[in-house]
């Protein structure tokens, strides 16, 4: 394969050098053009920005900073707007030169085929070598033809030991011409898997359960013609009359189409949608082509540049109806990116993370199929490091941070459900109450089926487990209280959730083994010194001296929902209402009033910790979404003195956007006493970014267990409902300590047992 790899680069190297001379005449030029970097706070200055320069390159950088180019003209009238700008790329034509000049520098007989950026011949010569010299593992289909006839093709790469009729995942790249460097990248991710099936154990096992279809070259014509004519052109090749050529195929898909929030009417416009859905060839053939693939359960658009992941919606601010499965997997996919070479892609639904954007692909995957759909924007962040001409020794780190995040949904795909942010208290109250909790959520073309979904739980480590039913809540979330029970064993439990496959029902655990590894947890008698849900005020102050944030203070109540905020209080607590910071309005879009400024500070009344024990645990939940880590924070103190000395518990200085439940041994860090306070202090450190921080459910607590004999139901007294669990049981035999009614734990019920409970019948403890 390498060779033969080799081979072609070699020969396209040469053929690439004599049409791009040929090309070199016609080439449109750029001289004294910049990118600048704009701030646009509202509405107002974007739709300003815009009609000054339609051509927006980049829209990271915190909320309202956005990239534009600008031509000479176009920078006097900015100018004189009025609107903050800042310039990052003094002459773009400076750049474009530097990239032909690499271009047409030599290759070498072998060139690595991801050196340099490839013509459409050579990409279309690449997927022939590449089914040529695999034939077991991939094949090419046809997708369509452009404007100007040229095939869009399409590669399927599948191992050939999975079942025939298995899940996809869809990668295209090149709908916008320009974004040179995701056709790069969804060809080295074809071709790694390709090289890397049967010596990578986890790309062989990706292929083996799911097929991945890629699509290079949405947009040919638009392609050829940022080589031969326009490095900059965006569109396809579509003459609307008037003189004005292209049309958007990415404001083109029916899903959202024609709205002038998020696309234009107008021919000579960057972003102009065409007379009607689907009237281009390019976005008709793919999506047919999208439709006909059997179980597609991902989809990315890859596109370049800002370093984003976007999830839908783009033509809205509001949430789409799985938000919470994709902020799951928009964490994944980020991390995974990030784990390869560090780079920390910003992510978040399209719409209310960036801008509008209206009739865009990954809105139709997924409102029109139901698929979950992304816009990859890859390197670079910013102008600064070339936008659109990115240097080609950035093809190879970007095509390896994009596979591992194409290997994520590959697994995605191959799950019927994925669940998440599993949690349960340490210790688990033994007169019931303890509320445990998973998040799930089904793969596209799966339902759960909640009525025959249960927690299926036991006390002690052998015997039976007993159904417990799950409360099905907002967010993915499954929820179960559990009953009273025995401190003088742990609780073993998991989750059992029944899915509909639309080919049979099957049943999945978490954890993944279910009875055979169970969760477990300690069961103890707990008291509560301060137990607070924040329903009501219970004198918690916010302010203290030195504090300086101006927006964001901590206030009490029902947060509303934003990308970087919950929408309610800790689930697996009581109650919606939490403290948090800031107060944004629902679909107001992030950032409207984060913590600015610095630092706001929320104390605790003075708490006798030792009220019910002489060992007490602090108990609470925290979150803390941020895009300034790790300037910004969320730091938790603990005082004994009544808050006249602190000690640190925590430093949430990362970006840990949600609930998280945190117990902690008080005297494992001081002395526990009966003047005790706890503290948050959130912090803004840095001027653009978004923190938002939130704390729910604060207890201390401390643990015993008293058991006495014949509380068979650890409720702490022995009772009539001890004595029926003998009798009921009577005769029955199973494992030593999780028989019911075996008050004596040797495996039978029978005389002795009976003997236990009559003779501390009344007992309490
Ligand atoms: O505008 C686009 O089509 C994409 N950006 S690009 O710079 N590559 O042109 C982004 C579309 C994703 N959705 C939203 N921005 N809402
Ligand atoms: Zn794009």
């Amino acid at each position: 394969m390498r060779v033969l790899t080799g081979l072609i680069s070699c020969i396209a190297a040469m053929s690439a050098s004599v049409s791009f001379a040929q090309g070199v005449l016609g080439l449109e030029r750029f001289d004294a053009h910049k990118v600048v970097r704009v701030e646009l706070p509202d509405r107002a200055s974007y739709e300003r920005m815009r009609e000054i320069s339609d051509d927006m390159w980049s829209h990271r950088g915190g909320p309202g900073a956005k990239e534009f180019r600008v031509s000479p003209a176009q920078l006097e009238t900015l100018r004189a707007s009025g609107i903050e700008f800042e310039i990052l790329v003094d002459n773009v034509q400076a750049l474009i030169d530097a990239e032909r000049a690499s271009l047409l520098a030599p290759r070498g007989v072998g060139a690595d085929f991801f050196a340099d950026y490839r013509r459409y011949d050579e990409i279309s010569d690449f997927v022939d070598g590449l089914v040529l010299a695999n034939p077991a593992l991939c094949s090419r289909e046809s997708v369509g033809f452009s404007l100007e006839n040229r095939e869009i093709f399409a590669l399927r790469i599948a191992g050939p030991n999975g079942p025939a009729q298995r899940p996809a995942i869809v990668l295209n790249s090149l709908q916008h011409a320009r974004e040179w460097v995701s056709g790069s990248t969804s060809l080295y991710i074809a071709n790694e898997l390709v090289e890397g099936y049967g010596v990578d154990a986890r790309i062989t096992e990706a292929l083996d359960s799911v097929a991945v279809y890629i699509i290079p070259v949405v947009n040919p014509d638009g392609y050829v013609h940022t080589w031969d004519v326009n490095r900059l052109w965006r569109k396809n090749r579509r003459n609307n009359g008037g003189g004005t050529f292209g049309v958007d195929l990415n404001r083109n898909w029916s899903v959202g189409w024609g709205l002038n929030s998020g696309s234009s009417a107008s021919g000579s416009n960057d972003t102009y949608r065409g007379p009607s859905p689907f009237s281009e060839p390019e976005s008709q053939a793919l999506s047919s082509y999208i439709a006909s693939i059997p179980n597609a359960r991902a989809h990315v658009d890859l596109h370049s540049y800002s370093e984003l992941i976007l999830s839908p919606w783009s033509y809205t601010v509001d949430a789409s109806p799985d938000a919470a499965s994709f902020d799951n997997l928009n964490a994944a996919l980020r991390d995974a990116i990030a784990g390869v070479h560090g780079r920390f892609y910003l992510a978040g639904p399209g719409g209310s993370t960036l801008y509008l954007a209206s009739g865009t692909a990954p809105d139709w995957t997924y409102g029109e199929h139901g698929i979950f759909s992304w816009t990859i924007e890859l390197r670079p962040a910013t102008a600064q490091q070339g936008g659109f001409i990115l240097p080609p020794d950035q093809i190879v780190p970007t095509g390896e941070e994009t596979l591992s995040a194409a290997l994520v949904l590959a697994e995605f795909a191959a799950r019927d459900v994925t669940f998440y942010d599993e949690v349960a208290p340490d210790a688990l109250d033994a007169a019931g109450g303890s509320a445990v909790a998973v998040r799930a959520y089904a793969s596209p073309g799966v339902t759960i089926d909640q009525n025959a979904s249960s927690l299926r739980w036991r006390s002690g480590s052998a015997g039976p487990f007993q159904s417990l039913a799950l409360e099905f809540g907002s967010a993915n979330l499954l929820r179960a209280v559990l009953p009273a029970a025995s401190c003088t064993q742990p609780i073993e439990f998991y989750y059992e959730v029944a899915l509909d496959t639309g080919s049979g029902v099957v049943i999945a655990t978490y954890p993944a083994l279910g009875a055979d590894e169970p969760l477990s947890r300690g069961v103890f008698d707990i008291g509560y010194s301060f137990d607070d849900t924040f329903a009501s005020d219970l004198g918690w102050t916010v302010g203290a001296p030195g504090d300086t944030a101006t927006t964001g203070l901590w206030v009490r109540g029902v947060p509303n929902p934003t990308n970087y905020q919950p929408g309610s209080g800790n689930p697996d607590g009581s109650g919606a209402e939490c403290f948090y910071t800031g107060f944004s309005a629902p679909g107001a879009g992030d950032g409207v009033a984060d913590i600015d400024g610095g630092t706001t500070t929320l104390t605790s009344p003075v708490i006798d910790a030792l009220a019910a024990g002489d060992d007490p645990y602090l108990v609470y939940a925290r979150w803390f979404g941020t895009t300034g880590a790790p300037n910004d924070y969320l730091r938790v103190f603990l005082s004994n003195d009544a808050g006249a000395t602190w000690t640190l518990v925590e430093n949430v200085n990362f970006d840990a956007r949600r609930w998280e439940r945190r117990e902690v041994r008080v005297a494992d860090l001081l002395a526990p006493t009966s003047q005790m306070r706890v503290r948050l202090v959130a912090a803004d450190g840095g001027s653009a970014s978004l923190a938002e921080a939130a704390v729910d459910d604060v207890q201390f607590l401390a643990r015993s267990c008293d058991s006495i004999p014949g509380d068979l139901n650890g409720d702490g007294v022995v009772n009539f409902a001890d004595l029926n669990t003998v009798l009921s049981n009577f005769g029955a035999s199973g494992a030593p300590g999780s028989t019911p009614g075996d008050a004596t734990g040797d495996g039978t019920v029978n005389f002795s047992d009976l003997n236990v409970v009559l003779s501390n019948f009344g007992s309490t403890r």
